[in-house]
């Protein structure tokens, strides 16, 4: 049965309203970068809430929500991570990455060692949930990948928005997680995404942005 409805409207903006929203809005996010020097000073717990619940808006394949957020902020259970991570990207960096991929990474510099693991507050392990058991019944997710990707853009917009920087750490393979993590097996580690302040002394690779005349093609 289709779900009764509800009215829907946005405020009617005018059009150099609109312009200078979206350009206040470049302006904000062309500032966000991944950090890979955090700060150890502690963020309050409910801030991190305020920040996955803006993920958790996100639009979804039928209204699944397929994502699951773990924050993660005790020493050990971010130490065991690291620890994990790390033999992870030994291996890939020394045996598995084709040179291709290697020359790639070049600029921005990255290596196996991950200490930000250990030193940001948080990290946020985010997992895609392909499949539920509600009741008696298994529940299927909908273009869980799409999804999650979805959220966890809004949750780095949120993130910078709310003053906290993001790396998007993507250790392969990170079944890794599921373990230390106690997940059941519906649940499949989609992204970690460390976040607080940045370190005093961080810097980040001086690389552009690709300007985006050079990402759209207009149909005519
Ligand atoms: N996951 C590895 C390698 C890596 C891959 C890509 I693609 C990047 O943009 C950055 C790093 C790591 O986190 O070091």
């Amino acid at each position: 049965m289709p779900a009764p409805t509800k009215p829907y409207t946005l405020p009617q903006l005018s059009q150099d309203a609109m312009r200078q929203r979206a350009d206040d809005l470049l302006a904000e996010m062309n500032e966000r970068r991944s950090c890979r020097f955090f700060s150890d000073t502690p963020i309050p717990r409910d801030i991190i809430e305020r920040v996955i619940a803006v993920a958790n808006t996100a639009p979804s394949g039928a209204n699944r929500k397929p994502w699951r957020f773990v924050a993660v902020d005790d020493p050990k259970i971010k130490h065991e991570i690291r620890v994990a991570a790390e033999k992870e990207e030994h291996e890939s960096y020394k045996h598995r990455m084709p040179t291709e991929w290697l020359d790639a990474l070049e600029p921005i510099g990255t290596d196996e060692h991950k200490p930000f693991l250990d030193i940001a507050p948080w990290i946020i392990v985010m997992f895609r949930v392909d499949w539920e058991i509600v009741g008696p019944k298994k529940i299927k997710s909908y273009y869980p990948v799409e999804s999650c990707g979805i959220a966890a853009g809004m949750l780095l917009t949120a993130c910078h928005m709310t003053g906290l920087a993001t790396l998007t750490h993507t250790p392969s393979p990170m079944r890794f997680l599921r373990d230390i993590l106690h997940r059941p097996v519906n649940e499949k580690p989609f992204l970690l995404i460390p976040t607080g302040f940045p370190a005093k002394n961080c810097t980040v690779p001086d690389i552009p942005k690709k300007p985006v005349d050079q990402v759209i093609q207009w149909n005519r």
